[in-house]
């Protein structure tokens, strides 16, 4: 016996081939892809006649109750959204620990990671995981707040392996001024960190809140219309233009709008390294998915889609297919942010308490989707021809996110003797051999802690049949198996798609033109 695994006779399918072979796992890792493997040197066989062969997804955009709870309370513990995950075909997810700002000092980013890291030791992970820090705030004003970052990154790479941040240019709290996006962009910089930029012009939402509010403008529907798209697209380029200034690469998480497409195609034009994410809401929702639909008993029936970016006009989602197939977008994550939508009613985010009556800007912004993106964008994308190509549907889902995040090649993709056995065995054509295949969408397909799916109904031609993680199948047709869990976290090395151009300064200098 050679091999823990071995996958006979199915199609492969990475970010650079598709051609037909056999799959042999030994110790977690791929360790042979060859035509007739000899199936008698196999612990155990998988027959993947008819089958595709995909390596697992990485959603590298994920919330999970965390010890800092800065964006709410979600409902999915990490335990919760890694079985989603692999229910769903994803076996790495990259969630987010937030900065705990009581904390000062060189360590202080180190210790607020390390306390999730802490929390999720607990848990019995389906999948590995890796976590970005949210920064909420520089300790400091001033240069002084720049260089006590710089220490702290030092450190939280040194002590966790961490090598991305997010920051915020919205919300009341989180909201980062230019200058302190630039003290941050010099640090990420210098550090070889990526920079996750959510952009929106957090000013101009509030004027518009305010005056939505003011003319009693109130219900789900009206998030999205005091953050329209020229929001996105003025944030877009405020921050391409730091970025320049400061010749640091940058990823724009969650874009929804053609305007930001704009900017962001432009940017990559002119050479920047200007990566961007977008999600499967963003092309298969819209805007009309938030209001109440003449359901007169809950208006409140729109706030399950409540997230932001918000869900775009029908128009907008063409622009964003074409972003995937064109290189605009270097990935699809999924946003997953599981809020309860009893919570958002009357549970713990209760937008009626106290007068609150359900106004729109009570309502905690995001929804779950770890567990449908990949069958989404397989089916959706795939199979109704929106994608060009499975090699492309792997490359945004699998690979990308790998080499964007420093976790390339043991994750995303297939390469014997350096990727771990983490892959998905999909069924599209063959109903005969997938008999039980699920049909639509339903809740409780996904495995998750929430209590619903923006996605309910949805039908699909297609559901991961085998989830594989680390050689060891986790999920297979409908079913968890909870004895193979072994996910872990997943340490990261800095990305080799955001290294700085030109010399690594470890200084800004003026340039003086001669
Ligand atoms: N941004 C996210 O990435 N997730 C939830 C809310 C938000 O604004
Ligand atoms: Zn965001
Ligand atoms: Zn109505
Ligand atoms: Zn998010």
């Amino acid at each position: 016996i050679e091999y823990d695994l071995v996958i006979k006779n199915g199609l492969i399918c990475t970010a650079s081939d598709i051609y037909p072979a056999d799959i042999a796992i030994a110790n977690g890792k791929v360790c042979c892809i060859a035509k007739n493997i000899d199936e008698n040197l196999a612990n155990e066989v998988i027959d993947a006649e008819g089958g595709i062969i995909t390596p697992g997804g990485i959603d590298a955009h994920v919330h999970v109750d965390e010890p800092m709870k800065l964006l709410g309370d979600v409902a999915d513990t990490m335990e919760d959204a890694t079985m989603s995950a692999v229910a769903g075909g994803t076996t790495t997810v990259i969630a987010f620990a937030s900065q705990d700002t009581s904390l000062k000092g060189p360590k202080a980013l180190s210790e607020s990671v390390g306390k999730a890291i802490a929390l999720y030791g607990k848990q019995t992970l389906y999948c590995d995981y890796a976590l970005h820090l949210i920064i909420a705030k520089l300790e400091k004003d001033g240069l002084a707040g720049r260089d006590i970052l710089g220490e702290q990154l030092e450190t939280l790479y040194a002590d966790h392996s961490v090598t991305s941040l997010k920051l915020f240019m919205t919300y009341p709290g989180l909201q980062m001024s230019d200058y302190n996006i630039l003290n941050t962009m010099y640090n990420t910089r210098k550090n070889g960190f990526t920079t996750m930029i959510h952009a929106e012009n957090g000013d101009m939402v509030k004027w518009m809140i305010d005056s939505l509010e003011e003319q009693g403008l109130t219900e789900p529907y009206y998030h999205g219309v005091s953050r329209p798209t020229i929001v996105e697209g003025e944030a877009t380029n405020r921050a391409v233009t730091l970025a320049r200034t400061m010749d640091t690469p940058i990823l724009f998480v969650h874009v929804s709008s053609p305007q930001a497409v704009d900017v962001i195609r432009k940017a990559q034009t002119d050479g920047l390294k200007v990566y961007a994410e977008t999600c499967p809401q963003y092309v298969l929702l819209s805007d009309m998915d938030t209001k109440c639909h003449g359901n007169h008993d809950d208006k409140f029936i729109g706030a399950k889609n409540i997230c932001s970016p918000p869900l775009r006009e029908e128009e907008c989602q063409k622009r964003i297919w074409q972003g995937m197939n064109d290189g605009s977008f270097t990935i699809v994550s999924s946003d997953h942010c599981p809020y309860l939508y009893s919570d958002k009613g009357q549970g713990k985010h209760n937008a009626f308490k106290n007068g609150k009556n359900g106004d729109f800007k009570y309502i905690p912004n995001g929804m779950p989707g770890v567990s449908t993106r990949m069958p989404l964008l397989f089916d959706y994308g795939c199979l109704r021809g929106n994608l060009r190509s499975m090699m492309k549907f792997v490359e945004i889902n699998c690979t990308n996110p790998a080499k964007l995040y420093g976790c390339y090649p043991q994750k995303g993709a297939l390469l014997p003797g350096s990727s771990d056995a983490d892959l998905v065995i999909w069924y599209p054509n063959d109903i005969k051999t997938y008999k039980n295949r699920p049909k639509t969408i339903t809740n409780a397909l996904l495995q998750h802690a929430c209590d619903y799916t923006p996605f309910e109904g949805f039908e699909i031609k297609n559901w991961p049949r085998y989830t594989i993680v680390h050689g060891r199948i986790v999920y297979k047709e409908g079913m968890i198996i909870r004895d193979n869990a072994k996910g872990s976290y997943l340490p990261r090395s800095k990305s080799s798609l955001c290294t700085p151009d030109g010399d690594w300064l470890t200084e800004w200098r003026p340039i003086y033109a001669k």
